[in-house]
């Protein structure tokens, strides 16, 4: 193909009921269309092959975040609430932004976490052991995080309910304004106000993650004000992504016995494990960029100012770079997956996020003999994230 060639056009839609309740089956079809195709729903331009996504990723000064990392264009639409300085900037702005969260989630900054993190998981794990029959998600997926990252920022018990509405609204608001963003912003005004509440230093604890973040005010880092953005960046990624990882944890681990075998023999593959869930059912399935300029790729052109899909979930399977894709197999070097994105945004807060994923492979590993599905799962849909409502599960 001429590198002035039009690209290729695809009618696919990836916010379709269809596509949404099982992205997984379009994906072949959008890798297979070409490196680059223009979605002609949305006048977007998709990438879903692993070698163009992370090149885009890997290109922030052609491939921008500062006009949006969803669907709209903030050149050219006004966004739901003051943009993330750092999810939705670019250098040099998001440069100063993520040398204070590095710092405040940094894996020696977290290390103190560990204990506590680790026999809360053995704890709620020993617990529902002795249930037997659980709901994966409610039970474990959701309680978990919710009973160990709030505290470790530092949020207030009081109205802690309006933390998973404001993630869904989140990651719902980077696709079009379709019936599930609607939905989702139904109390939209009175979630969004508490969260930016509990962002003011006064209403953190003075000892959590939070309080390390306006530490960097004090030391002119960056402003008050930007420290509390930066909070709410912690309050809006921080939950819905580790609650959709562990729920994809066990709907993995339930569905293939020989992997739970594995891990039960070999309790250390429990980091290779949570990584391989995140490219096996990587639970952001969407980020966008924006070009800045006309880019050149590999056999193909995308004309500046063109908004680009990268779809995280197809790249993470494409054949071209794994061996056995669709296999889930928790010794597999996953390393590369673009799970957490790639580059300079890639997840500031996957060390924690992988804290929280390990501990509770350690516990179900050490404590459960057998995991399995008691029931159907149902999937929740969100425009952007990919994950299970609940999963039935039976624990002996
Ligand atoms: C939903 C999301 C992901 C990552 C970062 C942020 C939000 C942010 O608010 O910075």
């Amino acid at each position: 193909m001429a590198s002035n060639a039009p690209l290729p056009v695809s009618a696919i839609d990836p916010y379709s009921p269809e596509y949404l309740a099982d992205p997984y089956s379009f994906h072949e079809a959008l890798r297979e269309a070409g490196p680059a195709v223009w979605l002609s729903t949305y006048d977007v331009v998709l990438m879903a092959r692993y070698a163009e996504v992370r090149a885009a990723l890997e290109d922030p000064a052609t491939f921008c975040s500062s006009r949006g990392v969803g669907l709209s264009d903030f050149a050219k639409e006004e966004p739901w609430r003051p943009p993330s300085i750092i999810l939705e900037a670019d250098p040099p702005l998001h440069t100063r932004s993520r040398a204070v969260l590095s710092d405040a989630l940094s894996k020696v900054s977290i290390a103190s976490l560990a204990p506590a993190f680790e026999a809360r998981a053995e704890q709620l794990v020993g617990d529902l052991l002795e249930r037997g029959s659980i709901d994966g998600i409610k039970d474990l997926a959701e309680a978990f995080p919710l009973s160990v990252f709030p505290d470790a920022v530092g949020v207030v018990e009081e109205g802690r309910e309006n933390l998973l509405p404001y993630g869904d609204m989140a990651f719902n608001a980077f696709g079009p304004r379709n019936a599930l963003f609607e939905k989702s912003f139904e109390n939209a005004q009175m979630v969004a106000e508490w969260i930016a509440t509990q962002c003011e230093r006064q209403h953190l604890s003075d000892d959590g993650i939070g309080a390390a973040i306006y530490a960097h005010a004090d030391r002119g880092d960056v402003s008050p004000a930007e420290a509390g953005l930066l909070v709410r960046s912690l309050l809006t990624a921080g939950l819905d992504t580790t609650i959709f990882s562990i729920g994809a944890t066990l709907f993995c681990l339930a569905h293939h016995p020989d992997q739970w075998e594995k891990l039960k023999t070999e309790p250390r593959l429990a980091r290779s494990a949570f990584t391989e869930v995140l490219r096996f059912l990587s639970p952001a399935q969407n980020f966008y960029r924006t070009t800045t300029c006309l880019y050149r790729g590999d056999g193909f052109e995308i004309p500046a100012d063109t908004k680009v899909l990268l779809c995280l979930g197809a790249a993470n399977r494409d054949p071209r770079h794994w061996d056995a894709p669709d296999h889930f197999d928790i010794s597999r070097r996953a390393t590369g997956h673009v799970g957490f994105g790639y580059g300079i945004h890639a997840c500031v807060g996957q060390q924690i996020a992988r804290l929280e994923g390990e501990a509770v492979i350690k516990a179900l590993a050490s404590r459960v003999a057998t995991i399995e599905l008691a029931g159907e799962p149902v999937r929740r849909i969100n425009n952007t994230l990919y994950g299970y409502d609940s999963i039935p599960l039976r624990l002996t």
